[in-house]
């Protein structure tokens, strides 16, 4: 037997190499790969040397382009791929053995939907399936889902739950991808897609299918199709990421005509599934905006907004009408549908339109309640929207956050600082905290992350100043200043630079989109990243030129550091006669247990380092913000000290003599004291590749050596003289580069930009 894949492509160039690749690493190798260019988009082919058929599709239509692709085939068999999706390596391979095996068939394969890329993709499953050879149980941690593994009365076989996209309302998750079909048999029955439709088309070609009677079976076990999900939907929404009115209208038009498609036979085999889809579609989407009366125009934070074709809400409810008065009353339907669904039902088909509404929004209001009264967190929020958020705004007051309220430190205490020594008793302050109490030198209340009063102050506050990111609900009400101070120059590419996002949140970029419009400044603290933050966060508010306000600091009087030094050693019960090493790595992207609680291993040997410099060095541990585990250093005693819940960073460096760090951007600001720095490095190559590729050549660049084991880091520590003198030119580039704006003002002009009314004045 012959396979023709059928490849359609909407200028997914990011993506079609995955693609093709999966391709060309097939074991067995399809027979036929015609790729359809959509709308006429050229792709780049290169990083396949299989031969490949191109078709181009004039029109910017999906089902026309699948249609084209079908006339073009010449297989006997023919398997759609998604321009952004792969197959597992096997894939063609265990299509055709069970083709042989089994007999003509359309055949039904497994898909999991991932936000990676193939290669990020191939090794977490490498790892999953080392790990069940271990432990048979898969790990609930994994972000990954099986599509279709819905359990419930509605679909009570696997194989209709497979083809009918589980039980969620859209119908555009009944999909045809993932499914062999057998040429022949199409294009006998004539069966295409509708081209008339933009979202519902996969449901209308199934139902055509389905009633060719042509027999349907199952791969159960081994994966073939992965179905990648758009990490970036700002910028490359997927189809059903799209927001746009029309889908509805279209539901009703497609449900419509996969009634018509079907003979008597069919429909009583496989009607009430799609119906069931219909009907929990009109309830989610179409009563719920008809009850929340919004106008026709598309609303909302206008991430992938669409407007495919306009019409009436008038016309839309009769369509809707005159498709559930299609759906047949049978005794399968009313048992599947559950008490509230069936009686949504029932009152459409007797175009009681007023009380289906009713209904929908008495349920509604009653799940809410419940909501609102069994999670204190909803109740918050609820709270916030409706009462705080319209209480008069507090012009005096003041917000602030550092690392989530983990710590009193970073750019918004030295702000704090200024405010209240520059303006005695002009401001009034909230410090967001986490579990632990901020030890605060000035009067602040303090509030805890997520508490209500958390969410007052937050509607109340005139002015934020924060180091991270407010939630995405935060709302910016209007006379509200935002002061965005952010963390570091970036060496780890940034959000939408980064084409796989591998962190704990694969909504990271849309999130972001939203949070970043809403600040009103900036700070930069070198051009670098000025320009970077500019793509990397899409960015398009005002920027301060200032530097770190952090990292002025560093530039108070030699007699006040060395005051400041003795504090803090005494403060730390570091010998003063001892010189202080510090590590400060960063965090790994993909080595986490959830949501920002992530995972460190200490690569350091401490025993040796102990042996080597105990005499003259004591060594200060500090791991990054996001990590969860806690390090043991009680057999280090006077050697060893864990400073990791240390509010302040900035002075951690100003008592270190060396700074070992890897990825983190702590090289950027402790540069500016002009103390030797060695890197960490002995991940590199994942970090690179893998996790996130750096804004500039490490190797080139960085200040210092980059040291891949412990013999390493001992032989530099023991020379660190001759190290320093090693890399004093780069050292100096790296200074003018990342450091030419710091000169200990940056915290000054700051507050007199957002709180008095100064006129920004770019650096350039
Ligand atoms: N930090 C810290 N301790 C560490 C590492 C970092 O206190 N062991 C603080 C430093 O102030 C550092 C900031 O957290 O500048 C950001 O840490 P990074 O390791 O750079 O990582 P990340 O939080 O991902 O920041 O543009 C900023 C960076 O690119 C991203």
């Amino acid at each position: 037997m012959k396979v023709s894949v059928i490849i359609t492509y909407h200028g997914e160039q990011a993506f079609l190499s995955d693609c093709l690749i999966s391709l060309k690493e097939q074991t067995v190798k399809p027979d036929e790969i015609i790729l359809v260019n959509i709308d006429g988009q050229e792709a780049d082919l290169t990083a396949c040397d299989l031969e490949i058929k191109s078709v181009t599709c004039s029109e910017n239509n999906i089902y026309q382009a699948r249609n084209m692709g079908i006339k073009a085939a010449e297989g006997d068999y023919i398997l759609f791929l998604d321009a952004d999706d792969y197959l597992m390596p096997e894939a063609i391979a265990l299509l055709n053995d069970e083709i042989e095996k089994e007999g003509p068939a359309n055949l039904v394969a497994k898909v999991r939907q991932t936000w990676y890329s193939r290669k990020f993709f191939m090794d977490k499953i490498a790892e999953e399936e080392e790990e069940s050879d271990q432990d048979e149980e898969d790990s609930e941690e994994n972000p990954e889902e099986e599509i279709h593994e819905v359990t419930g009365k509605v679909f009570q076989d696997a194989d209709t739950r497979r083809l009918f996209g589980g039980t969620k309302s859209d119908m555009q998750n009944i999909s045809i991808l993932g499914i062999l079909f057998n040429l022949e048999n199409l294009k006998k029955q004539e069966i295409y897609f509708p081209e008339d439709m933009e979202y519902f088309g996969d449901g209308v070609f199934l139902a055509k299918v389905l009633n060719s009677k042509f027999k349907f079976n199952y791969l159960h076990d081994d994966l073939v199709y992965i179905k990648r999900k758009h990490n970036d939907p700002v910028n490359l929404p997927s189809l059903l990421q799209c927001k746009d009115k029309w889908k509805f209208m279209e539901f009703s038009l497609a449900f419509k005509e996969v009634v018509g498609v079907m003979d008597q036979e069919t429909k009583d085999s496989y009607l009430r599934f799609f119906a069931y889809k219909y009907i929990k579609y009109v309830n989610r989407n179409f009563l719920e905006e008809l009850a929340q009366g919004k106008d026709d125009e598309a609303k909302g934070n206008g991430i992938g907004d669409r407007t495919t074709k306009p019409y009436k809400k008038k016309e839309a409810v009769a369509f809707m009408l005159e498709a559930v008065k299609l759906i047949p009353d049978s005794p399968e339907f009313k048992s599947m549908t559950s008490g509230y669904y069936y009686k949504i039902y029932r009152l459409l088909k007797d175009e009681n339109l007023s009380k289906a509404l009713k209904l929908h929004i008495n349920t509604n209001r009653k799940n809410v309640l419940k909501q609102l009264l069994t999670k204190r967190s909803k109740l918050k929020r609820f709270l916030y929207k409706k009462f705080f958020a319209k209480m008069k705004l507090q012009e005096n007051l003041v917000m602030l956050e550092s690392f989530f309220g983990k710590n009193y430190s970073d750019s918004p205490k030295y702000i704090f600082e200024y405010l209240n020594e520059k303006h005695p008793g002009e401001y009034k302050y909230v410090w967001v905290r986490s579990t632990r109490k901020l030890d605060l030198p000035y009067k602040a209340k303090q509030v805890k992350r997520f508490s209500l009063r958390y969410f007052y102050a937050m509607a109340r506050a005139k002015y934020f100043v924060f180091n991270g990111r407010q939630p995405v609900y935060f709302i910016k009400r209007k006379g509200m200043k935002f002061l965005e101070t952010w963390h570091g120059t970036p060496l780890k590419k940034l959000v939408f630079d980064m084409d796989d996002v591998t962190t704990a949140s694969p909504l990271y970029k849309r999130d972001f989109y939203i949070q970043a419009s809403k600040w009103d400044y900036l700070v930069a603290p070198n051009a670098f990243s000025r320009d970077i933050f500019s793509h990397a966060f899409m960015y398009n508010g005002d920027y301060l030129e200032t530097g770190y306000p952090r990292n002025d600091i560093f530039y108070l009087s030699d007699q006040e550091k060395e005051k400041r030094i003795r504090e803090i050693k005494d403060e730390l019960g570091i010998d003063q006669n001892k010189k202080v090493i510090l590590y400060a790595p960063t965090w790994r992207d993909d080595e986490f247990y959830g949501h920002a609680q992530y995972k460190f291993t200490l690569r350091l040997d401490l025993d040796r380092l102990r042996e080597k410099f105990g005499q003259e060095y004591v060594i200060v541990l500090r791991t990054h913000y996001f990590i969860a585990d806690q390090l043991d250093v009680s057999a280090y005693e006077g050697f060893a000290y864990d400073a990791s819940r240390y509010d302040d960073i900035a002075r951690l460096y100003l008592i270190s003599d060396i700074l070992i760090t890897d990825y983190s951007s702590v090289f950027f600001d402790y540069a500016n004291l002009r103390r030797p720095m060695l890197f960490f490095t002995y991940d590199l190559e994942k970090y690179e590749s893998v996790l996130r590729g750096f804004y500039f050549d490490v190797k080139e660049e960085l200040p210092g050596p980059m040291l891949f084991d412990n013999d390493e880091i001992i032989d530099a520590i023991e020379n660190i003289d001759q190290v320093s003198e090693e890399y004093k030119d780069k050292y100096d580039r790296f200074l003018d580069k990342f450091c030419s704006w710091e000169d200990g003002t940056a915290t000054q002009e700051a507050v007199e930009v957002v709180f008095e009314g100064k006129a920004l004045s770019p650096k350039k």
